[in-house]
């Protein structure tokens, strides 16, 4: 049976454009993965950045790769829906955790997060894939933004630092990052309430304004993997890295680091 939060036309148009609102997806754990922030801002992890960039004003911290020492996180990840969710919009019988990231926005913080896809910096592909990034308060002007139906272009966008904008791997054979405002892409985003998530294919580009707001702007984000998700080689140390993890290319990833939430 689909998830009372989904449709068949909201799974149609997750397919379609790789990117879709879910409403409430978290709202039942706003509190708990607030509290996992500020565990985590309080004892920040070895990827843990401030994305200090000269010129820029505010704070941008981000971090990711925590859930397992994080009770709040590793608790939400295990009991909300998301799993299930994840799964029937990936049309999968399995989802699997890939990774968390947090990213939080203090209150006039200029810093916006560069356009970018996931995929291209991780170890992993497949079709079957979701991010679900939730605000933990009210958003409009720094939510997420994502260009819809760019999980089906051909080439994948080059992989960049998001403070030195240099390249993370050779340029080859990537395309270069688009400008989506100025080539005027069908760019879909939302105003939010706490615990709403936009979910959206690890293929899609996406990024977000920086907060020059007066509250705060946290997120919380969790990577999910569907049946078709394999190891893959990339040409330099992948973002996250998950050093030893001692992976061959074609294989799933394996269940003891990356536990498979729903199916099985
Ligand atoms: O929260 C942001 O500013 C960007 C989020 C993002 O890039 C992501 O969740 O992949």
């Amino acid at each position: 049976m689909t998830h009372p939060l989904l449709s068949e036309d909201l799974i149609d148009t997750y397919q379609r454009d790789g990117v879709v609102l879910i409403k409430g997806l978290f709202a039942d754990h706003v509190a708990a993965l607030r509290d996992g922030v500020e565990r985590n801002i309080a004892a920040p992890g070895p990827y843990a950045s401030n994305n200090d960039k000269p010129g820029e004003t505010g704070r941008f911290f981000d971090d990711y790769c925590n859930w397992q020492r994080i009770p709040e996180f590793e608790a939400v990840i295990r009991q909300s829906d998301a799993a299930q969710v994840a799964a029937e919009l990936m049309q999968s019988a399995t989802a699997q955790v890939f990774h968390d990231h947090v990213l939080v926005k203090e209150p006039g913080t200029s810093m916006a997060t560069p356009w970018h896809q996931d995929g291209p910096y991780y170890f992993v592909e497949g079709q079957q894939t979701v991010s679900f990034w939730s605000p933990l308060d009210p958003v409009r002007e720094a939510s997420l933004r994502c260009v819809a139906g760019s999980h089906l272009w051909e080439k994948p966008v080059l992989p960049t630092r998001w403070v030195k904008g240099d390249a993370f791997f050779d340029p080859e054979p990537y395309m270069p990052v688009p400008d989506p405002d100025a080539e005027g892409m069908d760019i879909r985003e939302w105003e939010m309430a706490p615990g709403d998530a936009v979910a959206f294919n690890y293929g899609i580009l996406h990024g977000a304004r920086g907060n020059t707001s007066a509250a705060r702007r946290r997120a919380f984000s969790l990577r999910l993997v569907g049946d078709d998700a394999r190891y893959v080689e990339r040409p330099g140390p992948t973002s996250p890295p998950f050093p030893g993890h001692d992976m061959v290319p074609g294989q799933k990833l394996r269940e003891d680091w990356f536990p498979v939430l729903w199916g099985r």
